[in-house]
């Protein structure tokens, strides 16, 4: 399938987007909105692709939103823009298979926000991640007041959203923003090797990580570890610990079912 503001790429159970309009930092428009949930509906379809990574095409991961098709949105649009960038980052943060997050470069209000629905993210270390709306004189409008605060805490959230100050990946890391600072050349197979540890794991015990993790955190402690104990059991209805497990006590490695 052919993209106009992507490039989709899948190999060895790995499904690489790169977000392609370099010539205004990879912003994000309409468009590209669209074709993203495309490319991920199509993935939820295809089990064949076991992990996704997101990067960017040039020297920006995503600059954020498409300033110059922001800036004409009446109220009407300015919502209709809004609930599809929520539509978009749900999918994105509910794919039911690890996300991956490989900052090549800038990584601002949308971009971030687009990094921070991603389960892992991994930072070229020449690149520059921060939530600048309020120099537009708008809030983070994907999401990123409550990922961020989630991920980071309150405190970080503020600060970062306050000042608008962009951020380098060493400081990313330090305040939990990203796993992982890599060289800028090294990127894309840091995020391949991460990709390639998940795949020789137990596919249903990933799947159901994610979505204990996901749902956990939205819920009151005890109901979620009610959760995570019913979904301890459903794990052994698919038939893997028991492969697992076989497999250990026979020194050897496991044969996933498929
Ligand atoms: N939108 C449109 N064009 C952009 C862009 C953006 N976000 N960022 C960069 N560009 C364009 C530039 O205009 C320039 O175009 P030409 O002049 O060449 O035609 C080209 O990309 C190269 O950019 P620069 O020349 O500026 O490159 P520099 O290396 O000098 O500077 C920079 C790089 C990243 C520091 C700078 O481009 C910059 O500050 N960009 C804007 C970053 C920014 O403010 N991003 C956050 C946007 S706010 C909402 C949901 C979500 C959002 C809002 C509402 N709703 C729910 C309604 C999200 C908001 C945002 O993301």
């Amino acid at each position: 399938m052919e993209y106009k503001n992507l490039v989709v790429t899948i190999e060895d159970q790995i499904a690489i987007i790169k977000f392609n309009r370099p010539n205004v930092l990879n912003a994000l428009n309409i468009e590209t909105l669209l074709e993203l949930e495309k490319i991920l509906d199509e993935l939820s379809n295809n089990d064949a692709v076991r992990v996704v990574i997101l990067t960017g095409e040039g020297k920006a991961f995503v600059a954020g939103a498409d300033i110059s098709q922001m800036s004409k949105f009446n109220p009407q649009e300015a919502r209709a823009f809004a609930q599809l960038g929520h539509r978009v980052l749900s999918k994105l943060e509910n794919l039911d298979r690890p996300v991956i997050a490989a900052i090549n470069g800038y990584a601002l209000g949308g971009g971030c926000e687009i990094a921070l629905a991603c389960d892992l993210r991994i930072i070229a270390e020449t690149a520059k991640i921060g939530q600048p709306e309020v120099n537009l004189g708008i809030i983070p409008g994907f999401g990123g007041t409550q990922r961020l605060a989630r991920l980071c805490g309150a405190g970080v959230a503020k600060e970062l959203i306050y000042t608008g100050d962009m951020i380098s990946a060493d400081e990313a890391y330090r305040i939990g923003l990203v796993n992982k600072v890599v060289p800028q050349d090294k990127l894309l197979d840091s995020a391949k090797e991460i990709a390639q540890k998940i795949l020789q794991k137990g596919p249903g015990a990933i799947r159901l990580t994610k979505t204990v993790i996901n749902r956990g955190l939205d819920s009151p402690l005890e109901t979620a570890k009610e959760l995570e104990i019913e979904t301890f059991a459903l794990c052994f209805a698919s038939g893997e610990p028991q492969e697992g497990m076989k497999a250990f006590l026979e020194k050897r490695k496991p044969n996933w079912i498929k």
